[in-house]
C-alpha cells in the first residue's frame, strides 16, 4: 500500500500542497439525493479511474499534472447538510486565499453551494456556468434549502448564473429562472450559435459547476437522475475549450457521479473530463505567455525638438 495517495498516481514532486497550482478536493456526500443513491462513492470511483488514465493530453500537447495537483483528504462524515456546506465553504476559501486553482469532485450537487459561496466572496461579478440536466433552482426541497434540487438557488440570487443543457425542472422554478441566461437542451440542438450566445453572457471570472447528468445517459449512465437528450463528448469539449480560452475560469467542480460496479466507463469519462478541463486551463496560460513573446515591438520612441513622439 502506498503511504501517500496522489491524484492519478502522479509523482510526489508534483503533488505537494505548497508547490501545486491546483487543489483537488473530493467531497463524499450524498445526504439529500432523491432517487439513485451513491453519489458519495463518486470521488472514490473518480480517483481510481484517474489512476488508470494516461497523463499526456494529445489535443493540447501537454502534461498538465506538471503544474502540480494537490489532492486533499476526502471531506466526509458530515452531521448535517448545513455542516457539509460550511465545511466545503471553509476549505475552498482557505485554498483560494493561498492562491490555488480550486477544483472539487462530488458528491451530489449540493456540494457546490459552499464552493460557489467562497468563489463569490473572492471575485467580483462572478459568473457561475452551470452545465446540468436540471435547473436546481428550488428555494427549498424536502424541508432543506441545501437539498441537491436547490444547488443553484443561492447562485441565482448572488451571481451571474448561466445554465446550459437543462431539460428537467419544476414549474415553481420558472419564476426563479432568468430565461435569457438559460440554454435548454432542446434549443441547443437547433441553434448553431449557442456557444457564442453563452460566451456573450460571461463576465471576466467564471466558475464552472459541471453536473455529469448534463451529458447524454448513453455516454454517462452512472448518475443519480439521468435524463435523455443530453450533451455528447466532443461538443462538450469544444464548448469547454472555448470557455477556458475566452474567460478566466477561477475554479470548477464535477458532481453527481454515482458509480455502478458493472459500468466503469462513466468513472473514466469523469476522470478524463476533469483532466481535459485542467489541460484547457493551463494551455490557455501557455498561449498567453507565447503571445507575450510574439508581440512585435511595434513602435519606436524618438525625440524631436525636445518632445517625445510615438510612431507606429
Ligand atoms: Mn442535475
Amino acid at each position: 500500500m502506498k503511504l501517500i495517495r496522489t491524484y492519478a498516481g502522479i509523482p510526489e514532486e508534483y503533488a505537494s500542497a505548497e508547490k501545486s497550482k491546483v487543489v483537488l478536493i473530493p467531497v463524499a456526500y450524498d445526504g439529500t439525493s432523491t432517487w439513485g443513491k451513491g453519489a458519495d462513492k463518486g470521488p472514490g470511483a473518480f480517483l481510481e479511474a484517474s489512476e488508470n488514465m494516461e497523463l499526456y493530453d494529445i489535443e493540447t500537447d501537454s502534461e498538465v499534472y506538471r503544474e502540480g495537483i494537490y489532492l486533499t483528504e476526502t471531506l466526509d462524515g458530515f452531521n448535517s447538510p448545513e455542516n457539509m456546506v460550511n465545511t466545503v465553504h471553509n476549505e475552498v476559501k482557505d485554498f483560494i486565499n493561498r492562491g490555488k486553482m480550486v477544483t472539487m469532485i462530488g458528491g451530489e450537487h449540493s456540494v457546490s453551494i459552499g464552493a460557489i459561496r467562497a468563489f463569490n466572496e473572492a471575485h467580483q461579478g462572478l459568473t457561475v456556468l452551470q452545465i446540468d440536466a436540471h435547473a436546481d433552482l428550488r428555494k427549498e426541497y424536502n424541508g432543506s434549502k441545501y437539498n441537491h434540487a436547490c444547488a443553484l438557488y443561492e447562485a441565482s440570487q448572488i451571481t451571474n448564473l448561466v445554465q446550459v443543457g437543462i431539460r428537467s425542472m419544476d414549474r415553481s422554478e420558472v419564476s426563479v429562472m432568468n430565461r435569457d441566461h438559460v440554454f435548454f437542451a432542446h434549443e441547443i440542438m437547433s441553434n448553431d450559435y449557442w456557444m457564442d450566445n453563452v460566451l456573450d453572457l460571461m463576465t471576466d471570472n467564471v466558475y464552472i459547476t459541471f453536473d455529469l447528468d448534463a451529458l447524454d445517459p448513453s455516454i454517462l449512465p452512472s448518475t443519480g437522475t439521468p435524463e435523455p437528450g443530453g450533451l455528447f463528448w466532443y461538443e462538450t469539449l469544444e464548448f469547454l475549450k472555448r470557455i477556458f480560452e475566452e474567460c478566466n475560469v477561477v475554479g470548477f467542480d464535477i458532481v453527481e457521479l454515482c458509480p455502478n460496479k458493472k459500468e466503469k466507463s462513466s468513472d473514466f469519462l469523469a476522470a478524463k473530463l476533469y483532466y481535459k478541463m485542467l489541460s484547457y486551463k493551463f494551455k490557455q496560460n501557455m498561449e498567453e505567455i507565447e503571445n507575450e513573446y510574439e508581440q512585435p515591438y511595434n513602435f519606436e520612441k524618438f525625440e524631436r525638438n525636445g518632445e517625445q513622439y510615438d510612431e507606429k
